[in-house]
């Protein structure tokens, strides 16, 4: 595991307590509200589906998050990480399909805060186990 002095929190997992819960969404709120702005790490990690704004997208998607059971991985929500998430994740890297916010959490495998090759090969060495 990341150390958590790092910037280390995936996506949606803004304050980096390995969770999305109620304090992140009220981190966002308060961003967008221009409360109390977010510093740079943590506004990768607040733009969950990563199109460069902090907005009511974001905040909706991290509320999924917060309240459905979901998976790791499960990009396409069928409750179980298979070749189909990962063929996913390939082809949003490839600019063929377009993913929700939710979805982009979900994709985060590795929890770095940002989708790339990485979490496509975590993703098939967690399968591989
Ligand atoms: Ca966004
Ligand atoms: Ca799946
Ligand atoms: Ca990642």
């Amino acid at each position: 595991m990341a150390t958590a002095s790092t910037f280390a929190g995936g996506l949606g997992d803004v304050n980096n307590d390995n969770r999305i819960n109620q304090t992140d969404i009220d981190l966002v709120q308060n961003h967008i509200a221009e409360n109390l702005m977010l510093k740079s790490g943590f506004k990768n990690r607040a733009d969950v589906n990563q199109d460069g704004v902090i907005n009511l997208q974001d905040v909706v998607a991290m509320q999924q998050a917060k309240a459905k059971r979901w998976k790791d991985g499960d990009i396409n929500g069928d409750g179980k990480l298979t070749n189909a998430d990962v063929t996913l994740l390939q082809n949003y890297m490839a600019g063929n399909v377009t993913l929700d916010g939710f979805q982009m959490i979900k994709a985060d495998f590795n929890k770095d805060g940002k989708i790339s090759m990485s979490d496509v090969t975590d993703m098939q060495r967690a399968m591989a186990k």
